[in-house]
């Protein structure tokens, strides 16, 4: 019987996670609950840029240059809007722009991103659950040297160059887990966390109370965003810099060892296997980097491989 899993992730390290799961699980097995704290409102239009890198890439239509928004893309209304003086610093290629404008005109009818998610997905080719974290309104404030910043002007305006001090995340006291997430995580034999920014991915999805407390009750499995003190993408790992600790599979496992059972790291950190055991997880040593699809099979498959050990032992407790 194959396990039911339910998957944390950011954009776009994460979502290659999600889609090996995705490849390796029966329909119906996988539910990806996505951050939506990077979310924000640009030229009039929702924009949810993580649960749109992990749709995009479930449905195999992601650019493969940059891993956020489409394949095949076209970018003549950014040109016009440079051409009239528009902001053109968030890039929108005329397709992805059908997403942004067709989301934002159901939210003004007041459907629920939850359920705007689902339907665009499915239509889009997607057979597993794409979950927003919540429906409510939560926003990553980044504090950095030069002042507090949204996420999106922290990371694509200004490049995340500015040293970060700290991060908020406005509205998650009162948000509610999205329709779907609390079940999802209950029915799930495993919770993975996908390798994603630990600080501005997985922890926004973990600030809603009730999402920390039924992850707390499943075995965890993480997968490494860092491997050889690099982060697979973004800022990771200068974030951990910043606040003073060694950018390392070994920071990354103890920022989540409240919730990990196993931790997937890098054959590149092997020597860093005992320290990991050390903080009270069982450690596995794959390849952790994924360039190719087939990567992305591979990871997962290992990781439900990992996945069903934990839970046979677990019962067997
Ligand atoms: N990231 C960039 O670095 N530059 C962009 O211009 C950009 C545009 C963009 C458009 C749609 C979308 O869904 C994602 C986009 N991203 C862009 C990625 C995204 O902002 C970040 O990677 C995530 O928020 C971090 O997970």
């Amino acid at each position: 019987m194959a396990l039911k899993v339910a998957a944390l992730a950011g954009g776009v390290g994460g979502a290659k996670l999600a889609d090996g799961l995705s490849r390796s699980l029966p329909t119906g097995h996988l539910t990806v609950i996505v951050n939506t704290a990077d979310d924000f409102e640009h030229l009039g239009l929702s924009i949810s840029p993580d649960l749109d890198t992990v749709t995009y890439t479930l449905a195999g239509l992601a650019s493969p240059e940059t891993g956020w928004g489409r394949r095949d893309e076209t970018w003549n209304f950014l040109q016009a809007l440079e051409q009239l003086g528009g902001p053109v610093w968030f890039c929108l290629g005329d397709r992805d722009l059908a997403l942004h404008v067709e989301r934002t005109r159901r939210l003004a009818l007041g459907e629920p991103l939850s359920q705007i998610t689902a339907d665009l997905a499915g239509r889009l080719g997607v057979d597993q659950v794409i979950l927003p974290m919540t429906d409510d309104r939560v926003r990553t404030i980044v504090d950095t040297e030069a002042g507090e910043l949204p996420f999106q002007e922290y990371f694509v305006l200004h490049h995340f160059e500015p040293a970060v001090c700290g991060f908020r995340f406005e509205g998650s006291e009162r948000a509610r887990p999205a329709p779907g997430v609390l079940e999802a995580v209950q029915a799930a034999d495993c919770v993975v966390f996908c390798p994603s920014n630990p600080w501005v991915s997985l922890d926004p999805i973990l600030s809603l109370p009730a999402i920390a407390e039924a992850v707390r009750a499943k075995p965890v499995i993480g997968v490494s965003p860092i491997v050889g003190g690099r982060a697979l993408r973004g800022p990771a790992a200068k974030m951990f810099s910043e606040f003073g600790i060694e950018p390392s599979a070994l920071s990354a496992a103890a920022h989540f060892r409240d919730y990990l059972k196993v931790f997937v790291i890098d054959h590149e950190d092997a020597n860093l296997s005992s320290d990991i055991g050390k903080l009270g997880m069982e450690v596995f040593v794959a390849e952790a980097v994924m360039i190719t699809p087939d990567d992305r099979t591979r990871l997962a498959q290992e990781v439900l491989v990992l996945a069903s050990e934990l839970v046979a032992a677990e019962r067997a407790a």
